[in-house]
């Protein structure tokens, strides 16, 4: 009889969920969806976020690629200059990257909500280094790592709908050159002599470069399912320093999800990502390794993504965890590829 009137409890507290965005776990999109929900006029928002990303071996286009199969065929781009090789002899063949992403939001309007986000970045990056300037013999292995503060950003989202079921938005924003894009560490060269040059652009923690943040987001909601989707674009908008920039970074990505009660929804997403070459060259960036090539950057990933959200009790804290798996991945190689990601976060709406 108490069982009966739990679940009766509960089907009727489900039955009573209203749309309102910050009374449902589902009103939020996937973890590591960025800037997916408006809050109400005069709401503020405090998040954490933490992203692992683990990657290990090398792909050219669709394809594995051995280490001893780049450091035998794949060219060097600095060949034609002194004292450099014919091919790449330094082959990255693990990497990790951890972020500790710290965000804020607050609605100035119904209509505005502002947001800020800043990234802490902590980046390792295994490589092997073959002998000499040619063979497959291997002289040893070493690790490169940085940490520090990455980009921010300051983003704007503007309501454009919204009904009963269904929101939508735009983000216009600005990304911040706040990350360093000069650190250094301890490598091993062919020629077995360990100097401290510049770090290739991967183990660098930002851009240089001022950004611009477009997108647009739409979601909704009924019963117990949600949906949405979402376009992020992230264009740079000068060479930095160095005389380089990043390429363009461009995300969509469509989700769905299931409301398991009034606490818990499971969600899965399927990401698009696209991200160009560099356009320009450090000049202190030159090396026989792939990641020093600014032609071997671009990448193409179809991500899918399995998560859930978890609104706690009283609607002030949301725990949210989600793991993205790469369905296609298309790289301007010989480049590392990703072969998971997972994102924890914490979303909290003080009183
Ligand atoms: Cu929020």
């Amino acid at each position: 009889m108490r069982t009966s009137s739990i679940a009766i409890n509960l089907a009727l507290m489900l039955y009573c969920v209203p749309a309102l965005p910050d009374t449902r776990p589902d009103s939020h999109a996937p973890i590591s969806i960025m800037g997916d929900h408006l809050h109400q006029k005069g709401e503020l928002m405090l998040s954490y976020r933490f992203m692992h990303m683990d990657m290990q071996g090398n792909r050219t286009g669709t394809s594995h690629i051995s280490p001893e199969h780049i450091a035998t065929s794949t060219t060097n781009p600095f060949a034609n200059l002194p004292m450099q090789p014919q091919t790449l002899r330094v082959v990255p063949t693990k990497m990790t990257m951890d972020m500790h992403m710290f965000g804020l939001m607050y609605a100035p309007s119904d209509r505005l909500t502002v947001m800020a986000m800043l990234n802490y970045l902590e980046k390792e990056m295994q490589h092997l280094t073959f002998m000499g300037s040619s063979g497959s013999t291997s002289l040893g292995t070493f690790t490169t790592k940085t940490s520090g503060l990455g980009d921010s950003s300051l983003s704007a989202l503007i309501k454009l709908n919204k009904s009963e079921h269904t929101q939508s938005h735009i983000t216009v924003g600005i990304s911040l050159p706040t990350g360093e894009i000069k650190e250094t560490d301890n490598i091993l060269t062919p020629m077995n002599t360990r100097p401290s040059p510049r770090l290739p652009y991967p183990m660098q923690l930002g851009s240089g470069s001022f950004g611009a943040i477009v997108g647009t987001t739409y979601s909704g909601n009924i019963n117990r399912w949600g949906w949405g989707g979402q376009w992020r674009s992230v264009f740079r908008l000068n060479k930095n320093d160095e005389d380089y920039r990043l390429g363009n970074e461009h995300r969509l990505s469509g989700w769905g999800s299931y409301l398991m009660n009034p606490h818990i929804n499971l969600s899965g997403r399927l990401s698009y990502y696209r991200r160009d070459n560099i356009h320009g060259i450090d000049s202190q960036i030159r090396a026989p390794v792939q990641t020093a090539d600014p032609d071997r950057q671009a990448k193409k990933v179809l991500e899918l993504g399995l998560g859930m959200n978890f609104l706690l009790p009283g609607n002030r804290n949301r725990l949210a965890v989600e793991l993205g798996i790469p369905l296609y991945r298309d790289l301007d190689g010989p480049q590392l590829e990703t072969d998971w990601t997972l994102t924890l976060g914490w979303q909290f709406t003080p009183g």
